[in-house]
């Protein structure tokens, strides 16, 4: 049976960790099949091929790769018919319009007229058409922040991340008009045969994702509070409970959310848990 074809970046910020999360899931790639333009994965139908970004979502629409992983953004900005199938987590950026720090930002309508440069024109131009701001929009490819500096503009559209990039060049984000992290795209032509390959995929890959969204909390309370302990930690079906040695006392083993874990610490202190352990889980399967 043919492989699944998983088309990722060469290099770049998504590379890293787009191979991570295939490692994670139990596959094993050469280690020189990373330098290359493909590999194939030794203990599962799948092959790699290595890619820039802006590329990725014409090689899954043409069907030259079955699925690929790319930054949100660049799929939105290509248009290309390809579905999202999976949102990744990682790589989570923002687009957003930027001005200099000395002019005062009076709301949308500072835009109209204006020149903005970005690397981004598919999406600053429907935002514009949808906000009915007349703006000149400025493509370039790279070093879009540095466009109004030189003369080049009067405002940017960029990705932000920490904000450092605009402050270093004495701009101010005033509009953030999207979010993007890395997801999953699937082309339209997929192959019914693939299509188990691809569910076995993804049913890892979910596995992975909600083991690291989640962690494994073991923690000794008093057995008169274990009702309201439960409550606060209900796990995937109920939390198991151990009698321990010292009478009236239980150790409480379940699983919880990362999120959640720092607004039940308080509570779970405040009924007596005591000697509570978090540690990470590597796969979960519900
Ligand atoms: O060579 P290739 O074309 O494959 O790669 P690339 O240079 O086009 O992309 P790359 O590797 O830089 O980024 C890949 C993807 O990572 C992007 O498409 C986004 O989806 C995502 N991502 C997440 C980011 C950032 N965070 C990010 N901070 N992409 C770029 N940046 C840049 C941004 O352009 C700006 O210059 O970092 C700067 C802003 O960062 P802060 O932290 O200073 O705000
Ligand atoms: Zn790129």
């Amino acid at each position: 049976m043919d492989n699944l074809k998983l088309t990722v970046q060469r290099q770049g910020r998504l590379n890293e960790k787009s191979l991570k999360l295939i490692e994670d899931c139990g596959i094993i790639l050469t280690q020189e099949g990373k330098r290359k333009l493909v590999s194939v994965s030794r203990n599962f139908p799948l092959e790699l091929l290595y890619v820039r970004d802006d590329d990725i979502p014409q090689y899954v629409f043409d069907g030259v790769a079955d699925i690929g992983i790319v930054g949100e953004n660049v799929v939105l900005e290509k248009g290309k018919d390809v579905k999202i199938i999976e949102r990744l987590g990682f790589a989570k950026c923002r687009l957003s319009l930027a001005i200099p720090q000395t002019e005062k930002y009076t709301g949308k309508d500072y835009f109209q007229g204006k020149r903005i440069a970005t690397a981004y024109p598919r999406i600053l131009q429907k935002y514009l058409m949808e906000n009915k701001i007349d703006a000149e929009i400025h493509e370039i490819s790279g070093s879009v922040e540095i466009a109004p500096g030189i003369g080049l503009s009067d405002s940017i559209f960029d990705i932000v991340s920490s904000g450092s990039t605009l402050v270093g060049n004495r701009l101010k984000e005033v509009e953030v008009i999207c979010h993007s992290e890395a997801v999953i795209i699937v082309t339209p032509h997929l192959l019914k045969e693939k299509k188990s390959i691809l569910d076995d995929l993804l049913f890892r890959i979910q596995s992975v994702q909600r083991s690291k969204n989640n962690k494994y909390i073991l923690l000794n309370a008093p057995n008169d509070k274990l009702d309201k302990i439960v409550k606060l930690l209900p796990g995937m079906k109920s939390p198991t409970i151990i009698p321990l040695y010292e009478k009236g006392w239980s150790s409480l083993h379940s699983v919880i959310n990362e999120n959640e874990f720092w607004e039940v610490i308080n509570k779970l202190k405040e009924y007596g848990a005591q000697g509570i352990l978090v540690t990470s889980i590597e796969k979960m399967i519900i």
